[in-house]
């Protein structure tokens, strides 16, 4: 099988090019990547000469089209994926979430191939602190971020692509991934990289937020059960049932690297900070039998701990200037 993966340089794109390589021995796998400030080419290093790296844009319709000619099917992560970058300037977010989308959609439409859509819970908005509902495939869109805004957008077009146009289609809505790999602006590697530098971690607003945590590789187990087993046309969440406030992620950050859980900041908050995501992975594990195998935060955390302690090659050439940009934001209000 000839598996085109845009965003294959990018954190959930290169743990599911590693996976790939070692559980599909028929795939053969390219990556379209536009190489941009969220990539890293070393993130690729343990696949090196398994697979190749096209250096591209999404929005490049005659290479898409030429590789899309040549594939079986596109398993599209490549996105602008920092809600606090689309708040400081969302063009780079349209231009890729959307106009990108548009692009390969064409493609796999002309050359009939199948095509697979990552996207996010953060379509569906947020939840109040106490309330008991969590998102299903029915939940209505009502993104809040421009980040959010055309990652929905990006949905209803394949969505209409599939109904007008009858594209190969399935669309997964993931919640907040951790693990290996993940760039260091993100909350959890920020925070992780800032205990290992000895500065002290970073929580917005009063750290009551709620994500739910999966492990990457779960994600990505879920997304090849998707790409086996799905049907045409429908949409699946994907979930673990990790629901964890800021506040307790870094405390437990801190009590795993042996430091006072006491030793953060409290800064300025996000504007328009969705306070709570939550999925009903229901479907996808009864339908599909998917389940995740991280189950355990706490474990999972620690690994992931691990893994940038051990690799600070991959990490610390990027962190003085992630911190500078996040200072000219960010106030400590202690
Ligand atoms: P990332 O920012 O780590 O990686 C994105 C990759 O896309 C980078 O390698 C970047 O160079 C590439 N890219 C950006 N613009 C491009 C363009 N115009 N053309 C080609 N390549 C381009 O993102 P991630 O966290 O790995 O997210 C991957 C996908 O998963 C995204 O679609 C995101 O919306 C979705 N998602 C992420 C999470 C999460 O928690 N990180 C959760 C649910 C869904
Ligand atoms: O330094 C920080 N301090 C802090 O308290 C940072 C960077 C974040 N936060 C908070 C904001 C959020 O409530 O932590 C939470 C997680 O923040 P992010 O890592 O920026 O993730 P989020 O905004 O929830 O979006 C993520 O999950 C859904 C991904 O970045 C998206 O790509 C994905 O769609």
């Amino acid at each position: 099988m000839r598996v085109l993966v845009t965003g294959g340089a990018g954190f959930i794109g290169a743990n599911f090019v590693h996976r790939t390589i070692a559980t599909r021995p028929d795939a053969q796998v390219r990556v379209l990547d536009a190489m941009t400030y969220a990539a890293n080419a070393a993130s690729l290093a343990p696949v090196a000469g398994q697979i190749e790296l096209i250096e591209g844009d999404i929005t490049d319709t005659a290479l898409v089209d030429r590789l899309v000619a040549d594939t079986d099917i596109v398993v599209h992560f490549a996105a602008e994926s920092h809600n606090d970058n689309s708040l400081a300037d969302p063009s780079a977010f349209v231009h890729t979430n959307l106009v990108g989308t548009f692009s390969l959609l064409e493609a796999v439409r002309k050359h009939d191939v199948r095509y697979h859509h990552i996207s996010t819970d953060e379509v569906y908005g947020d939840l109040a602190l106490d309330d008991p509902a969590r998102f299903t495939e029915a939940t209505a869109y009502n993104p809040s971020s421009p980040y959010s805004a055309t990652k929905a957008g990006s949905d209803l077009l394949v969505r209409a692509w599939v109904r007008s146009f009858g594209v190969q289609a399935t669309i997964s809505n993931c919640s907040n991934n951790y693990g290996p790999y993940q760039h260091i602006e993100k909350f959890i590697p920020r925070q992780i990289t800032n205990v290992l530098a000895g500065i002290r971690p970073k929580l917005y607003g009063h750290g009551t937020n709620v994500r739910d945590w999966i492990h990457v590789h779960d994600h990505n187990d879920a997304v090849w059960t998707i790409i086996d087993k799905g049907t045409i046309g429908e949409t699946y969440l994907i979930g673990a049932d990790g629901e964890v406030d800021n506040r307790t992620v870094i405390e437990t950050i801190l009590e795993l690297t042996g430091q006072p859980t006491d030793a953060f900041d409290f800064v300025t908050d996000r504007p328009g900070h969705d306070l709570r995501y939550a999925i009903d992975s229901h479907r996808l594990r009864t339908e599909l039998g998917w389940q995740p195998h991280y189950t355990d935060f706490r474990s999972g955390l620690a690994d992931t701990i691990d893994w940038y302690r051990n690799n600070p090659d991959w990490w610390q050439p990027l962190k003085n200037h992630v911190e500078n940009k996040y200072s000219t934001t960010e106030k400590v209000i202690n």
